[in-house]
């Protein structure tokens, strides 16, 4: 058998643990993860290099109903990532039956002629009767032609579920060197650290009114320590205070958080320089939206 290697899309709801599984099958943090729902807003391509098989995963956005126009974004993102897909991973949680927003991807997912694999993650917070149930509303769709029920934060199956994967894409080249990871910048990589521990650390209306740029990196003293320049941008006035916190406690600890990431993800000393700003209701506005997180698709 030739080398097999693929595209496969890794879709479903909202806060099922998708960039987690991505993370951990790569086995390095590359993707952002949080309790809160819509952490992921881009498609996002992470590169797995096995003996046999390169199997290129695209994070997307959870589905979800959308509510606003920066969540409508998001959804477009996510459907957007079935073209062109070898193999679609639906990933849910073993809620026992089908979730009420799934009738409403299966009329996408009814059109996507590839292969779909269903993963149930988070099988350690679901007894046996949960995870038996779920599984038998899923197989009833007739979508999935197979699935692995998974846990995530016990690394239950996952070997299972790269290899089942891995099957099922086409004879292929080896699209990516074998050094590389994902497609993204790593400016890009350090803004969604710091974006991870705004959600983290605010409440509310706070990580969903919040973008991240990097706006400048250089190395220095031969290549150890590395600067950082970023902005937060909030979109009111009267949230600025709150990302910056009491004596700017806020902040700091926003930094001292991404700084300890950077610096895991990077192997290397970082100094961060956090700057908030205002962009007037950026995430209300198709255009801003598109400006903001649109430049790396
Ligand atoms: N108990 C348990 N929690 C998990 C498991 N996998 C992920 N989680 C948690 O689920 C939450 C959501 O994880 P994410 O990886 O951010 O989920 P996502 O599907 O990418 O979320 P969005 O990008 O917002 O759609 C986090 O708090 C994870 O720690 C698992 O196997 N078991
Ligand atoms: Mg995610």
């Amino acid at each position: 058998m030739g080398f097999k290697s693929g595209f496969v899309g890794v879709l479903g709801q909202a806060n099922v643990g998708k960039s987690t599984f991505i993370n951990a099958l790569m086995g390095k943090k590359l993707l952002i993860v949080s309790e809160k729902r819509q952490s992921t807003r881009h498609r996002i391509q992470c590169v797995l290099t096995l003996p046999g098989a390169q199997i290129i995963f695209v994070d997307t956005p959870g589905l979800h109903q959308p509510v606003d126009k920066l969540s409508k974004y998001l959804l477009k993102q996510a459907y957007a990532a079935l073209d062109g897909l070898d193999v679609l991973v639906y990933m849910t949680e073993p809620w026992g039956k089908l979730h009420e927003y799934d009738e409403k991807v299966f009329d996408h997912l009814k059109n996507f002629t590839n292969p779909i694999v269903l993963l149930i993650n988070k099988i350690d917070l679901a007894s046996k009767e949960q995870l038996e149930a779920t599984q038998a509303a899923y197989q009833q769709t007739g979508l999935f032609r197979t699935i692995v029920p998974i846990s995530c934060t016990q690394g239950a199956n996952l070997g299972i579920a790269a290899n089942t994967i891995a099957e099922l894409l086409p004879e292929g080249p080896k699209y990516f060197a074998d050094e590389i990871q994902t497609d993204r910048s790593t400016e890009f990589v350090i803004a969604e650290f710091i974006r991870e521990k705004i959600y983290q650390l605010t409440h509310k209306e706070i990580p969903y009114s919040t973008g991240v740029e990097v706006v400048h990196m250089q190395e220095r003293e031969g290549g150890k320590l590395v600067d950082v320049i970023a902005n937060i941008y909030v979109a009111r006035e009267s949230q600025k205070p709150i990302i910056i916190g009491n004596g700017g406690r806020m902040i700091k600890e926003i930094g001292r958080l991404a700084r300890q990431e950077i610096e895991a993800f990077l192997g290397k000393h970082v100094y961060l320089d956090l700057q908030v700003k205002v962009r007037p209701n950026w995430n209300e506005d198709e255009a801003e939206i598109a400006k903001l997180l649109g430049r790396e698709g």
